[in-house]
């Protein structure tokens, strides 16, 4: 039915017969490119009311072309990400480490833009497939852009940059029939991986949860390779970058994400823009382990070796400075699909290391922006564009949108007033490092120990990790239906560590089985590393976790105050689900319109759930509800219940005796449901819910 238009008064008839609003005469007015107001948006130039369509129709063509072109090359790596806006801090001031403006000053917030990624799926993939994940940050600070692009898994799969296009082939899909999508349980993958020793410490560090973080807001971050800081009096040290979440790092269990790829493909991105919404900032740690190059030389590893990290034991972490993420971007394409980080960007005081993958990708970013971004002035992107004034000679190319003015575009001139000019004071000065030798393609052999931190890392899981890591392989390698590439990859693990080679062959059916792989230097024992481990440390916090809370209508208002209150003291998100979209009315007459009806969200989108219908028996038919409870308790989530529910624990065969994790919250006390909440799982219950 048409109706009238609330800004001009006038009645309109869009196509399909529905009113459309036009523009009143104070508003913005829809135009072309060019300028020229449109009148009519929804109609194409034709002949006569039912004949054939005009070409001349210009305006009609330029919508049309802009939206052919309107996608550009996905990066060929980490092409699914999300990003925000932000701020970081020092906490004081590291003119002893570096002479970086940012790190110099606790009063300036320098801003950033942080986009995290997973690696291997395609820009339309699921957030929650088993993969390393992308830290990125790009601080503009007043003396240029400094980039730290970096990983949420410390080390990386190859040693030498030149290996990157195997790698990465060998995980995309396969070449000749396009899967699988973003995962890397594929015979290519791990025959690449398994013919490349120095891959197993990243892959038990890919087996393991870290490869399924809980949320980017409790992911931690890593610059991976050594780099150099210097300071004013020209002093070098080398570091190792850490972004540590102050909400903890946690993770999914397997079967979860899983579940939760197919109910909220967007569960991570969602997650961030809703905390960020809710100005729920979430935030980060910077840290750097920093040594000298003396120091360096007495580890039993070398520090240029990307596959190795540096136990906290050994170099304990110096606290910079504090990230807070705390804007969503305006628009995901102008922003988070146009940022192009480079390892490149960097400001003076910081500095590279002889890294032969660093050395690689100092190469490789640049390159990639000009393809993917199509011009060599991607700078001028809003979201690449330096904060602090830059000027150079440099003219031209595809997309120029500077109008440079003068007549002089060459440097020495002295023409034009000679500017702009080198400033070999606070200009960049590369560290003059010592550097002699022959050319030579080969690999030094102080990277050749591929196992002892592989085995630091297991060594240092607790039982409920090292589980995970057992589950990831066998799941892995059992959809890799080439046998020789289990046994070979059998045969490195025994190298790691004999009982975990034999667990994944029990895993797999392969009991006793798995090459002879010699290493090429003996391999260590060393002592468990706790910080490595994410949960022999990690925080007893509801803070920043999301509550799922299953009611029907006339629940008790009470209940749900108390609920409410519990979730807002913790820091911790209350999410209503109701059998129904629509609102529903509480014992009190209130209303109250819950956020998912039970079909859309399964619980797996919540850390714990509380289970209260209002009436008993209710919902003991819809399947959705008896999974709620089936699949929080078997991902080892504490479910809170009211005695309502009874029935329902009982379809889904869930003893209200089972542990400590199911607690009845009928009296509206939510204190041992909060202090069980906190501990994350129940993982007493995993042997009694999952024996592989
Ligand atoms: Fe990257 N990587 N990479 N990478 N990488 C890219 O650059 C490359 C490596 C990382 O949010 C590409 O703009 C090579 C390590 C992140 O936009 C490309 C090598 C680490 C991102 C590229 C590596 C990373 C990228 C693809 C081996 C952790 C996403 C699109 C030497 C320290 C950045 C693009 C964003 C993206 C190349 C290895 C992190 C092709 C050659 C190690 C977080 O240039």
């Amino acid at each position: 039915m048409a109706k009238q238009n609330q800004s001009t008064g006038k009645t309109l008839v869009g196509h399909g017969g529905e009113p459309h609003q036009t523009v009143a005469s104070d508003g913005v007015r829809l135009t072309t490119n060019q300028g020229l107001v449109i009148a009519d948006d929804q109609n194409t130039l034709t002949v006569g009311e039912r004949g054939p369509q005009l070409l001349e129709d210009h305006i009609m063509r330029e919508k049309i072309t802009h939206f052919d072109h309107e996608r550009i090359p996905e990066r060929v790596v980490h092409a699914r990400g999300y990003a925000a806006h932000g701020y970081f801090q020092a906490y004081k001031s590291h003119a002893g480490l570096t002479k970086a403006g940012f790190l110099q000053d606790p009063s300036v917030q320098t801003p950033v833009f942080c986009r995290f990624s997973t690696v291997a799926g395609r820009a339309g993939s699921f957030d929650t497939a088993r993969d390393v994940r992308g830290f990125s940050v790009k601080f503009y600070t007043n003396e240029g852009n400094y980039d730290l692009v970096g990983n949420n898994i410390p080390v990386f799969f190859i040693q030498d940059a030149i290996k990157f296009p195997d790698l990465v082939h060998s995980v995309k899909p396969e070449p000749d029939r396009d899967f699988p999508q973003a995962q890397s349980a594929h015979n290519t993958f791990w025959d690449f991986v398994s013919l490349n020793s120095e891959a197993m410490h990243m892959l038990m560090w890919i087996m393991s949860d870290r490869a399924i973080p809980r949320s980017f807001r409790m992911m931690e971050g890593f610059g991976v390779h050594t780099f150099r800081m210097i300071n004013k009096k020209g002093e070098s040290k080398f570091v190792k970058f850490h972004w540590r979440p102050k909400l903890g790092t946690f993770s999914l269990i397997w079967d979860e994400a899983v579940k939760i790829g197919g109910a909220d493909p967007d569960f991570h991105r969602r997650d961030l823009w809703n905390a960020i919404e809710a100005k729920d900032f979430p935030e980060w740690e910077l840290s750097v382990q920093a040594f000298s190059e003396s120091q360096a030389a007495e580890f039993d590893f070398d520090a240029l070796d990307p596959t190795k990290l540096i136990p906290e034991e050994l170099v304990p972490l110096t606290p910079l400075g504090k990230m807070v993420l705390n804007r969503n971007v305006d628009n995901f394409f102008a922003e988070t699909e146009q940022v192009a980080f480079c390892p490149s960007h960097v400001v003076p005081g910081i500095d590279f290391s002889n890294d032969p993958l660093l050395q690689g990708r100092l190469f490789s970013y640049l390159d990639t922006q000009l393809s993917r971004l199509g011009s060599p002035n991607f700078h001028q992107i809003p979201v690449n564009k330096p904060k602090c004034p830059f000027a150079n000679f440099q003219r031209d190319g595809h997309m120029q949108t500077e109008v440079p003015t003068g007549r002089v575009a060459n440097e020495p001139n002295s023409l034009d007033d000679g500017q702009p000019r080198e400033d070999p004071k606070a200009g960049f000065t590369t560290f003059a490092a010592e550097e002699s030798g022959k050319k030579l393609r080969i690999r030094p052999e102080s990277f050749a120990d591929y196992y002892t931190q592989a085995r630091l890392f297991w060594k240092s899981m607790t039982e409920p990790e090292q589980r995970h890591i057992v589950g990831g392989f066998a799941f892995e390698l059992g959809k890799c239906d080439v046998v020789k590439i289990r046994t070979r990859m059998l045969g490195h693990l025994k190298n790691v560590d004999k009982n975990l080679a034999e667990q994944v062959a029990t895993a797999l059916g392969m009991k006793g089985q798995g090459d002879s792989i010699k290493p090429r230097v003996s391999v260590g024992d060393p002592d468990p590393s706790k910080p490595l481990s994410q949960y022999a440390a990690a925080p007893k916090t509801l803070s920043g976790k999301k509550i799922g809370l299953l009611i029907t209508a006339g629940v008790d208002d009470k209940l749900l105050t108390a609920i409410r209150e519990a979730a807002n003291a913790e820091g911790a998100m209350l999410s209503i689900v109701a059998p129904r979209a629509g609102e529903i009315e509480t014992s009190g007459g209130k209303k109250v319109m819950p956020e998912h009806f039970l079909a859309g969200a399964p619980s797996v989108l919540f850390d714990c759930i509380i289970v209260a219908p209002t009436k008993a028996d209710e919902l003991e038919k819809e399947a959705d509800a008896v999974d709620w409870i089936r699949n929080a308790f078997a991902h080892l989530k504490v479910i809170g219940y009211t005695e309502t529910a009874t029935r329902l624990f009982e379809k889904a065969s869930v003893a209200l005796d089972a542990d400590d994790g199911i607690v009845d919250v009928s009296d509206g006390k939510l204190d041992k449901f909060v202090q069980q909440a906190k501990e994350y799982r129940i993982w007493d219950r995993e042997p009694n819910v999952r024996s592989m």
